[in-house]
């Protein structure tokens, strides 16, 4: 491999729309850019933006010093690469693919056997922050794969790398996105029931985005307590108070021809809480229902 580079060549595999935006966004970095898609004219704007258009998926791994796959999953990444091994040997290989970490350890393994720098990647962004300071990604895998391949990972969000195992950044990824589902529910759930009043949706939505953004601030002391064992620790909501008032959102709910069925699980989770004499604690007892695992490395 040629000496590094201050913008070395990156070839993009899959322009989707996360692809498209890591094309452009390193583009823009000035990076020297080969882009390869299944479906060739999705290609047509990264390349009338300055991107080279490689004829096949072997010319594109070639064209890189890194190369960089964006994929629909796991099995993807599988179809697009594993004919190109002997050209990926030497390169490196961020894969920023949704994948499982048991794919993503997986994919390191295969990529060790051979002779790939492999690095695992999970993007917390939506391709229109992709190279603006909302987007940032989590990486996992060699720590050479990352030095070598940092500025251009740069270009596409704050990098946050976590370690050497490879599965690490998809399991917070998955992680995060599970914390980000949950709340969508809860936001479709609240626009429901404003609705039945006759409150828009547009109406409504600053004053939810000012609550969530307020509620977020929960993880902190939610962790305090995980990490510490102790549900009791600085209480200021306790379960009992919070089983009885989640009741009424329900019942509400249902008074108002509005499903509760997103909401339901964790109202009965409070309860058993109650039930099993733990109503002078927070909510975060709740997780010792969800996992038997305590303590962190311990997978059940
Ligand atoms: N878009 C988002 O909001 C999220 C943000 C967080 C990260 N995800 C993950 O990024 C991966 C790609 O997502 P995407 O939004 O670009 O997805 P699509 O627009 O659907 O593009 C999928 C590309 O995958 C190609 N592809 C699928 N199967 C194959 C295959 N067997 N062989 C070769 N290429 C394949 C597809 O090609 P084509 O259909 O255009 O020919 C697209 O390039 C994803 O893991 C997200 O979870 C995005």
């Amino acid at each position: 491999m040629s000496e590094q580079h201050p913008h070395p060549p990156v070839s993009v595999l899959g322009l989707g729309t996360m692809g498209t935006a890591l094309a452009t966004a390193l583009l823009g970095a000035g990076h020297p850019v080969t882009v390869w898609n299944r479906t060739q004219t999705k290609a047509d704007p990264v390349v009338a933006g300055g991107a080279a258009r490689a004829a096949d998926a072997a010319e594109a791994v070639r064209a890189g010093e890194i190369v960089l796959t964006c994929l629909l999953d796991h099995t993807s990444v599988h179809d697009v690469l594993d004919a190109h091994t002997g050209a990926l040997a030497g390169r490196v290989l961020v894969n920023v693919t949704n994948t499982t970490p048991e794919e993503s350890a997986e994919l390191a393994a295969w990529a060790a056997g051979h002779g790939i720098d492999f690095l695992d990647g999970g993007i917390m962004a939506v391709p229109p922050q992709i190279g603006t300071p909302e987007a940032f990604v989590l990486y996992s895998g060699s720590r050479r794969a990352l030095d070598t391949a940092r500025t251009a990972l740069a270009a596409l969000g704050d990098v946050r790398y976590l370690g050497t195992d490879p599965g690490l950044a998809a399991l917070q990824d998955m992680a995060l996105l599970s914390a980000m589902y949950g709340m969508y529910g809860g936001i479709l759930h609240a626009f429901a029931l404003v609705r039945t009043g006759g409150v828009s949706a547009r109406e409504f939505a600053p004053v939810l985005a000012r609550w969530l953004g307020g509620a977020s601030g929960l993880a902190v002391p939610t962790a305090e307590q995980i990490d510490n064992a102790d549900y009791a620790l600085d209480v200021t909501s306790n379960v009992t108070m919070q089983a009885a008032a989640y009741d009424s959102l329900c019942d509400l709910a249902r008074a108002r021809g509005v499903d509760p069925l997103l909401l339901e699980p964790f109202g009965g989770l409070l309860r058993r809480r109650v039930a099993e004499g733990h109503g002078h604690e927070d909510a975060t007892g709740v997780i010792d229902y969800l996992t038997t695992t305590t303590s962190p490395g311990e997978h059940a």
